[in-house]
């Protein structure tokens, strides 16, 4: 019979972004990142929470820390604000922001707690997308290779794990939400720049790859990959054909780069014949196939997808990802659509949360196994977590029963996938403490501890603990044996 627990070393911890929980846009010289754009004109639209504030930790990081040692946290994952450390993007040092991270870090290992450091979490220095618009420019990756080099050169007696680039392939599919793109560009004829955007990114992440190894010894690093696995929506030939291809566009494309060195050839051939192939050098090339070596996949996983045959007969255009701003079940705006390719769809089997996301613990086992047995790499989870509306009760307590359920059932997801032979080496669910989601403001929350700030009003950003809190401190406290 399976051991109950997690192995001793399997790390036990949580995660964050920069932009999403640190506040302090703009103090002690850290200057604006597109998401405190992006996040202006969504607060200007929809109401919801500008980065400006977030979550606070910026001035709450000790106790934030606190509370992770109170849990157990033998890891917490975290981003840089590469405005924080070159406000320009390039050129002059902020010697604050500088310190801000080494004082977090040193806050962190005082605790017991390794720090997993993300390199790239959405946050493009404001000054480098006014310069030549980001990551659409070519020149971005010239200007990431010498924050990496700084970042990992600063911290690399700290950290030994690095993850570079955060989910470049949410990034394709939202790619508004995730860069600061003009609006002359969102006409539907330059969707192109959506790939090539990820091609820079991808050069960036072997360049970091290369850095890490580099600069720090023992030195880990991978990409924190937003990786949903797939399943056919019937069991008709072409509906499981849509879903190879759906996995090929949508996850083999990504993961094939960071361990083949290449890119996946069927998905490249659909982007070609349809001029969405991203240009690239000989020397491009020759940087993925040689220098691409990542040493872990970061799994982000939310929710599986489901995919179905989408016949080529002008009936349908090519689209993208849509979203659920409203929080009402079934308000999705729409489906990724590539006519005789796939096109996505709800799966009827399954439940969702109040944004449309699929739960689905069991196809954490899947795609574990599926990528275990396919790159034979190590896999660690950077995200994973249930978005919903908590209600702070009158006595001060947050009774977030369905939170733990989601946990429950992903880590004993986990679990199985380890009795199965795959070399997990940690969980870190979104996230420690609530903050800004991506799209949906503050009222989406994930954390285990509540901050208490609306939408509106950030307040004083007060912390709480969640009966979640309660829950998963028992859980490391048993190395996972104990999930009820
Ligand atoms: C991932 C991102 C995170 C995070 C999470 C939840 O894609 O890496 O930054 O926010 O999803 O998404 P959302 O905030 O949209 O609910």
């Amino acid at each position: 019979m399976a051991n109950r627990q997690f192995p001793d070393e399997f790390l036990w911890g949580a995660s964050t972004s920069a932009y999403q929980v640190e506040g302090a846009a703009y103090e002690d010289g850290k200057k604006a990142s597109q998401q405190d754009f992006i996040n202006k004109d969504s607060y200007e639209v929809f109401g919801f929470a500008t980065a400006e504030i977030a979550s606070d930790q910026y001035h709450h990081y000790k106790e934030d820390v606190a509370m992770m040692k109170e849990m157990g946290f033998t890891s917490y994952r975290f981003s840089i604000a590469w405005s924080r450390i070159f406000p320009d993007g390039i050129g002059e040092v902020n010697q604050k922001g500088v310190d801000y991270y080494h004082n977090l870090i040193n806050e962190l290992k005082a605790a017991g707690i390794e720090p997993i450091v993300t390199l790239y979490h959405y946050d493009c220095p404001m000054a480098l997308v006014e310069k030549y618009g980001g990551w659409l420019d070519r020149q971005i990756v010239a200007d990431f290779e010498q924050y990496a080099r700084f970042v990992i050169n600063e911290y690399k007696d700290d950290v030994r794990i690095w993850t570079t680039i955060n989910e470049q392939s949410i990034i394709v599919q939202y790619w508004t939400q995730k860069c600061y793109i003009p609006e002359e560009l969102l006409d539907g004829k330059h969707n192109q720049l959506r790939y090539q955007i990820n091609h820079y990114m991808n050069l960036a992440h072997a360049i970091a790859c290369d850095l890490v190894h580099e600069l720090v010894p023992g030195g880990i690093v991978g990409a924190p990959l937003g990786y949903s696995c797939i399943y056919p929506l019937t069991s008709a030939p072409e509906d499981v054909m849509a879903m190879q291809n759906a996995q090929a566009l949508r996850n083999d494309f990504y993961t094939d780069v960071y361990f083949k060195g290449e890119y996946n050839k069927g998905a490249m051939i659909y982007l070609q014949e349809h001029g969405l192939a991203p240009e690239m050098t000989d020397e491009d090339l020759e940087l993925l196939k040689n220098h691409s070596k990542s040493d872990f996949l970061a799994i982000n996983y939310y929710a599986s997808e489901c995919a179905k045959w989408c016949p080529d007969d002008g009936a349908k255009e090519i689209s993208w990802s849509g979203v659920n701003r409203s929080g009402k079940k079934g308000e999705i705006s729409g489906f990724e659509t590539h006519p005789g390719f796939y096109e996505m769809c709800a799966n009827p089997r399954l439940d969702t949360t109040d944004w449309d996301w699929a739960i689905d613990p069991q196809g954490m086992e899947y795609l574990l196994r599926d990528l275990y047995n396919r790159y034979n790499k190590p896999l660690i989870i950077t995200e994973n977590g249930l978005g919903a509306y908590d209600t702070l009760t009158e006595d001060g307590k947050v009774h977030d029963d369905y939170r733990i359920g989601y946990l429950r059932g992903h880590i004993a997801a986990i679990k199985r996938a380890i009795d199965k032979g795959v070399k997990v080496l940690g969980y870190n669910p979104w996230s420690s403490v609530d903050l800004l989601s991506t799209s949906n403001g503050v009222k989406k929350r994930y954390g285990l501890v509540y901050v208490d700030r609306t939408d509106d009003d950030p307040k004083e950003c007060k912390r709480i603990r969640k009966d979640s809190f309660y829950w998963y401190q028992k859980v490391i406290a048993s190395k996972g044996s104990d999930l009820d």
